[in-house]
């Protein structure tokens, strides 16, 4: 392989921002009068804010008219914007930064593949908006992951063919999405939960230093 790009996933990979997601959602099933746990959370991560209602109110067994849903998904987000403007560099997760450090050393462009249709204001948060060539996320696209259209963007934004992107994911999602794009796929977190990924590791700090070498002598 002649060049390589890589597009990063946001949540779960870039900053932990489940955790917000978590608390605007319990609160929300709280006052739909049902139990949300962390490990229900675990189904909505790397999923559209609308598919994530969905899921939810599956859970809760509630239903709900189109009107109340769209009232509820405005008041989740508010809620959830409460947090994410209180964010900080601080908050990017372990190995970021040295990874980004080591993409611009080797002139290796990167771009961002999220859900979110906050992510340029999470990036911009955390003071790493200005490091990505391009942002693709939930604002971009027509159809949610695993559906590899994010990724397809984000390649077109890279200048690079498919098979010459490599995904960074923490989510079963995207990791699908990834490879239904025919990218080389990076799971990030469990590596039983996200065995269908070509590479796993626990987080960005465990990437072998020369991760992205081997990758141009291999292919
Ligand atoms: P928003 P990612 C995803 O981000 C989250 O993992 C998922 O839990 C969330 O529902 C989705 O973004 C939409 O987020 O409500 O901000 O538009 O992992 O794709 O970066
Ligand atoms: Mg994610």
């Amino acid at each position: 392989m002649q060049k390589i790009g890589v597009i990063f996933d946001l949540d779960g990979v870039i900053v932990d921002t489940a955790k917000y997601h978590f608390l605007a959602w319990k609160s929300l099933a709280d006052e739909l009068g049902f139990q949300f746990t962390e490990t229900h959370n675990e189904l909505l991560k790397g999923v559209s804010r609308v598919k994530s209602l969905e899921i939810l109110l599956e859970i809760g067994n509630v239903t709900l008219s189109e009107r109340e849903k769209q009232k509820i998904l405005k008041s989740k987000n508010e809620h959830y914007l409460s947090y994410i403007t209180k964010m900080g560099q601080e908050e990017i997760l372990p190995g970021v930064t040295e990874l980004l450090d080591t993409l611009d050393n080797l002139k290796i462009d990167y771009v961002l593949g999220s859900a979110s249709k906050n992510a340029a204001l999470i990036l911009k948060q955390v003071n790493l908006l200005d490091r990505f060539k391009a942002i693709v996320d939930g604002n971009s696209v027509s159809r949610a992951k695993p559906d590899p259209e994010v990724f397809l963007i984000g390649a077109q934004k890279l200048q690079l063919s498919p098979e010459n992107c490599v995904v960074f994911e923490d989510a079963i999602a995207g990791v699908e999405a990834a490879n239904t794009a025919n990218m080389i796929s990076v799971g990030i977190g469990d590596k039983n939960t996200l065995s269908e990924a070509d590479y796993n590791f626990n987080d960005l700090t465990e990437l072998p230093s020369q991760f992205f070498q081997s990758l141009l002598v291999e292919n």
